[in-house]
Order: C-alpha cells, then structure tokens, then sequence
C-alpha cells in the first residue's frame, strides 16, 4: 500500500488551497460517476433479468411517481453518445457501475456473453477517447434470485458476489485498470433491511446487521478472487459514504450519539476493512439484536481485511446527532440517509438518536451543503487509515429549470461543487494523499425511491426524447478539468 509524503512536490503545487488558481496534483483524476440501474434501462435485454430493484421499482408506492429503471436515460443503446459527452467535458476518468444481473442473470453459473460485449465495448469506447475506466462490481442491483434465497443477510450471496466478481476480472481485466468492490454498503445493508426504503425493502434490524456482514465478507472474498485474475498493475478499491458525524453540543449524551452512529455508519466497515475488526463499542451497541458469534465465522476477519489499494469516499453533507432531546427537529434528513421516510429505524442499536440539519442551506434533496465536512473527511481518513483516498462521488440535485433557448443555467450546483472541490483541495495541502473526484452525476438519472423526479446530472437529460443537453455546470466543470484546477 502507497502512501504519500506530504512534502512532495505534487502536494507542494496544491498548498495555495482556498486561493484563487487552486492547482491539483498531476495526474489527479477528473471524473464523474454513474450506476448501471440509474442509467442503462434495456432491463430486460439480451439476458438480463430483474434485479432487487426491478422488482422493488415495479411495487407500487415504493418509488416517487410509479418511476423504474425499465428505460432510465437508456444509457445501454446510447452509451457512444455518453462518452462522445464525456470527452467533450474533458474528463480523464470515468466511474460506472456493472449490472450484476446481466452479466450473471440467476447470480449463478457462467456469464451472459451480450452481457459482457455491452462492457467491452462501453470500456474500448472510453479507452478510444483517453478516459481511465473505473469498474464498481455493485451498486445495489442484486440479482433477484438470490435475494429470492436469503439475499446479503444469508452468507452464501457473499460467495455469490465473489463467483460474479471472477467472471467480471476474467471478461474485463485487460483493459480496466482501477475496481472497485461495493459502492455505499451501508445504503444496500441498512436502507435495504433496515429502513426498507431502498430494494429489497425489507426492516429487520438484526438482518439489516447480518447484511453489513456479509457485504463485509463479499468485498473481501472479491478482493481475493480480483486480486488472482487481475494483471498486477490494476488497483482495487471500495467505495463508502462515511458518515461526518457532529456531536450537536459537546455534552457527554451527544457524544455518545455521535459515537454510536459513528460504530454502525462507518466503524462496522472500516473497523474490519483494516483489520481491527468490528469495534468493541458497536457489538456491544447490538448484541441484543443479531448474535454476532454466530454470524462472524473463522477466518472472515482475514478475508474482509485484504489490503486494498485505494478507498473510495462518497460525501453529500455532514451527520449532525444529539441523544433524544425535548426539541427534536422533525425533518431529519439524514435519519434514512436522506432517501426517504419509514417508520423503521436504518441505525440498529442506535434508534433512538435525532439527527438534526447543519444549516439551511439545502440542496433539492433538503441536504445541508457543509464542504468543511468534505476536507475534515479526507484528513481524517488519510491520518487513520494512511492509503490514496479518491472522492468517488459528490454532487446536488437541483430543481433545475429549461430556458427558453433550451439551456439549463445551474449556478447552485455550480457554488456546491466549487466549494466541495476546493475542500478536496484543502484536504491535499494538509497532506491528504488524494488521487481523483468523480462529481455526481454525469447524467441525470433514476434516483432510487425518489425517481426520476431529481435531478444530480451536470447534463440534463430530457426524458421524453432521452435528449441530452449539458448544463453550464457541465460547461463549469470542462473548465476546470481544463485548467486542472479551480480558476
Ligand atoms: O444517486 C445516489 C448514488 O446512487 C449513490 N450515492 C448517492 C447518490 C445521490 O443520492
């Protein structure tokens, strides 16, 4: 595992952070991500069959408006165009997601050739055009048979996972150079089995547990099988929305909200990823809910805490809690990670904690934007874990409005992403060995429970004619990149 010396010439050349003309080090990568369910659509092409998603999309009352991901931005016929849009913008990088159920429908037995040939030639294309590709194996599309069977809180999907990981590195490890395990585990275990208001939409806290688990043992069980079938210069990361937990006030019952939500919305992941395993606190936190002897087998810990090359951060807004207080703020946001409202709890052992707003200052999914929580993230990462961080995702949904002429002026998302690349810049020069920042999202796209009725794209798709028109943040954002830094 690399680290960086904060002296070197390349930190140096970013330590005019917060300046005018912030500069990134060489070779940083200026990307955008997206997922296949968001974008693809042909749900039911060339072999692929439903996903959780599919079939949570296709429940009524599960997603805003009756919306699925049946056709989404149809990324799947019109993915030459994506990249023609990607090279125009400049980016070097380009983060995707693979649909587990097209290149293995049932989650078992030998890829769907189709399948795979749409990879191929989304990975050749980008390579055509000089845009690093970088593979996520999950972002929460697990095949609908194997949830039929237990889904990630039976540990067989674990193994499952890493089958599907071999056929994906097989298929693809010659010509993509950067993977990523899971995108946000902690949405698909505790939305998923939790809260339920994510796919499969199930709200047993214990399952919920058994699912970070296994999710756990599958990244791990990946890293393996990729780390076997990869050439040995490509790199494997994973992709967590850490929570930036804040104590409301510094007293003793706030801190220790903030401390629980810290166990089970990052310690339970970064605990065992590098090889503490699960902190104390947080199976002492739950041991009324799942038997954690019983779920933690010989030799997990081992798997789970393989060493990776990179670790991938997700960052919208900060996590401010307080213990139960007389005055509690209705709208938490954060309280179902801002993806909705259920009357279940996506914090086992932690139920009773009030997350509270940081500010006013909201973008259209009602997220505080706070960039401090951004740099103070990425310090703190690089101090406890000491390896090359990526920002894997950042980004805001805005109401956006079509102009007369047909253009979208978005200086909200503008100012956001401003100021949350110049706290990646900020990050840099207090050492923080950062590599890349892939802005969410490309495209306009389905957002999970809330459709398609937010927009995150720095290009506007209009879904009627799937027409795509890139938004001045798209042109913002080409400057940038162009300068390699903030002007
Ligand atoms: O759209 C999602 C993405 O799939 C995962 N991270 C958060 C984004 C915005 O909610």
């Amino acid at each position: 595992m690399t680290t960086t010396d904060p002296t070197t010439a390349a930190h140096a050349a970013a330590a005019t952070a917060g300046a005018p003309g912030v500069v990134f080090p060489p070779g940083f990568a200026w990307g955008a991500a997206t997922a296949a369910y968001q974008i693809e659509g042909a749900a039911a092409e060339d072999g692929r069959t439903p996903s959780i998603w599919d079939t949570f999309s296709h429940t009524p009352g599960k997603v805003a408006n009756g919306d699925t991901g049946d056709i989404a931005v149809d990324h799947y016929h019109r993915f030459r165009e994506d990249v023609r849009l990607m090279a125009d913008l400049g980016l070097t990088s380009y983060r995707f997601s693979l649909s587990w159920p097209r290149i293995q429908p049932t989650g078992r037995g030998p890829a769907v050739e189709r399948g795979l040939d749409f990879y191929r030639a989304l990975v050749d294309t980008l390579l055509e055009h000089g845009i690093s590709p970088v593979a996520t194996l999950y972002h929460w599309d697990l095949p609908q048979d194997l949830e039929d069977a237990g889904g990630w809180p039976i540990r067989e999907t674990a193994h499952r996972f890493a089958e599907y990981a071999a056929l994906a590195a097989r298929a693809l490890g010659d010509r993509v150079p950067l993977w990523s395990t899971l995108n946000e585990p902690w949405c698909s275990a505790f939305l998923g089995y939790g809260s339920g208001v994510h796919a499969p939409g199930r709200t047993d806290p214990a399952d919920a547990l058994k699912a970070a688990h296994h999710l756990n043992l599958g990244h791990g069980l990946a890293v393996g099988t990729l780390r076997e079938l990869l050439p040995a210069s490509a790199q494997i990361a994973v992709s967590h929305n850490l929570h930036l937990v804040r104590p409301l006030t510094d007293s003793a019952e706030d801190r220790e909200a903030a401390r629980r939500i810290d166990a089970v919305g990052n310690r339970i992941w970064t605990g065992p990823l590098f090889g503490g395993g699960y902190p104390a606190d947080l199976l002492a936190d739950t041991a009324a809910i799942v038997d954690w002897d019983e779920l933690i087998r010989p030799g997990d810990l081992a798997e789970i805490g393989r060493p990776i090359d990179l670790l991938g951060l997700n960052y919208y807004t900060p996590t401010i809690v307080s213990a139960p207080r007389k005055d509690a703020e209705t709208p938490d946001p954060a309280h179902n990670g801002g993806h909705g409202e259920s009357a279940h709890s996506p914090w086992p052992g932690a139920e009773d904690v009030v997350f509270h707003l940081a500010n006013e200052d909201v973008t259209a999914m009602g997220w505080p934007i706070d960039a401090t929580g951004l740099s103070e993230s990425l310090i703190g990462m690089h101090r406890d874990f000491g390896l090359p961080l990526m920002v894997t995702e950042n980004g805001a949904a805005y109401e956006d409005v079509v102009g007369p002429d047909g253009g979208i002026d978005d200086p909200e998302r503008i100012r956001y992403l401003h100021l949350h690349l110049a706290a990646v810049a900020d990050a840099i020069a207090a050492g923080a060995d950062v590599r890349g920042y892939y802005l969410w999202s490309l495209l306009d796209n389905f957002e999970w429970a809330y459709g398609y009725s937010k927009r995150f794209g720095i290009v506007h798709v209009d879904y009627g004619t799937q027409r795509r028109t890139p938004k001045s943040s798209a042109r913002w954002y080409a400057e940038v990149i162009r300068r390699g830094g903030l002007g």
